[in-house]
């Protein structure tokens, strides 16, 4: 086959993307591998079963990020196509696993073609990128790039009181490479964009332009338990109604502000949650987020200074620990021209865009070239069973990316 018109075969990225899953799979046609789970270790031997299968060099690093290396016709670093695979609670099949899965279908077709680039190429999924049971995300790769402590991560405490150390020896993926050593020479995600943006424009490609900054804050609100019935209004230290006074100022503060800020309490716990006790505990979850650097600072500071004055004001106390703050981050211009013109090149529509969610891709930013092409997400949906794309679109973004990769690798 002519070498520039080299192509994915759509209907094997389809099948393994539904191969895996079936690991973690949940009503409703989504996917729930937590990090470090027994469904992620399931999910992680799948995919390292491919990647043996399509002949890369497997290695595991010390916070269990899986690199599959194939090698070019020059030593050095290699061109990165990297993701995850682990989900939250409520997952779909694509988040993450496309990105990966199109990496192997990458190799895949440049095996068949046998085609050997002049760089080496490394697929890679990274440990933890959702932060959903342990914070922060993105937490696999800020270590492999150098932004975040090997020990820190490893001491982090899931919302089950796990660390993530223990998960980590448990599954059999606490691997010997050191961390913070590979220098890629270039990293490309593939990414569906879990937002209506393109599909609402008829926009087949993403070329994205950044990631947003996050900031996610847990927090511990200590009131005192009586009972529901007997105590007057003007005595009580209401844990349950701080928290939800909470949930509304963050709502506000994100209309308020608008833009791209969004504010959200999705994690939320009362204690002892029981229909007669006024709650005496609750912890809660704060992720607010800006494109806007000093924006987002703000945010931040308004929240700070409403649960004070809330504190005051119930006569409750509230503790706050950060759990992930990331800035903004822009990708390198000749990437996002690089994204646009080789969709272009194929007849694609294409939109430059920033990426509301937190990706691997973000942590290599700052020490290579970095990228991601996003594929239309069916009505905005993810984080949700019924998130879908559909495989024109799949197939769509897996050419992109082979034709990025290929002009990066050489
Ligand atoms: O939260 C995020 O943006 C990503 O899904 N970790
Ligand atoms: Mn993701
Ligand atoms: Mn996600």
């Amino acid at each position: 086959m002519k070498q520039d018109r080299l192509a994915i075969k759509g209907a094997r990225l389809v099948g393994r993307l539904e191969e895996l899953a079936q690991i973690g799979a949940i009503d409703g046609n989504g996917c729930c591998r937590l990090a470090l789970t027994d469904e992620d270790r399931r999910g992680r031997d799948l995919v390292v079963s491919w990647m043996k299968a399509l002949g890369l060099a497997v290695t595991v690093d010390r916070i269990g990020n899986v690199v599959g290396l194939r090698a070019g016709r020059t030593a050095g670093a290699p061109v990165v196509i990297g993701s995850h695979i682990d989900t939250v609670r409520t997952g779909g099949r694509y988040d993450g696993n496309l990105g990966v899965l199109a990496g192997l279908e990458v190799v895949a077709t440049l095996n068949d073609a046998g085609v050997t680039t002049d760089k080496p190429l490394a697929v890679a999924f990274f440990t933890n990128e959702e932060g959903a049971r342990f914070a922060p995300d993105m937490m696999g790769s800020a270590v492999h790039q150098g932004a975040l402590a090997l020990d820190t991560a490893l001491a982090a405490v899931g919302i089950d009181g796990e660390t993530v150390g223990d998960c980590l020896n448990r599954i059999g993926y606490a691997g010997p490479e050191p961390v913070g050593t590979m220098r890629a020479a270039a990293y490309v995600e593939l990414h569906i964009e879990q937002g209506p943006v393109l599909e609402r424009e008829g926009v087949q490609i993403g070329a994205v332009t950044g990631v947003q900054g996050i900031s996610w804050t847990e927090l511990t609100i200590k009131g005192v338990s009586c009972h529901a019935g007997t105590t007057p209004m003007a005595m009580r230290h209401d844990a349950g109604y701080a928290a939800a006074e909470i949930a509304c100022f963050v709502r506000r503060l994100a209309h308020e502000i608008g833009g791209t800020q969004v504010g959200t309490v999705g994690f939320l716990e009362l204690a002892p949650n029981l229909v007669n006790v006024v709650a005496n505990r609750a912890r809660l979850t704060v992720d607010l987020r800006n494109t806007d650097e000093a924006v987002l600072r703000r945010a931040e500071e308004r929240t700070f200074a409403f649960l004070d004055e809330l504190a005051a004001r119930e006569g409750v106390e509230i503790t706050r620990r950060t759990l992930a703050r990331f800035a903004p981050v822009d990708f390198a211009p000749e990437m996002i021209a690089m994204v646009e013109e080789e969709a272009q090149g194929l007849g694609l529509s294409t939109k430059r865009m920033p990426s509301g969610a937190g990706h691997d891709a973000q942590m290599f930013a700052p020490n290579c070239p970095s990228g991601m092409v996003f594929v239309q997400s069916h009505k905005g949906l993810s984080h949700n069973v019924a998130e879908y794309t559909a495989p024109e679109h799949l197939a769509a973004g897996a050419n992109v990316l082979l034709k990025v990769v290929r002009r990066l690798a050489g």
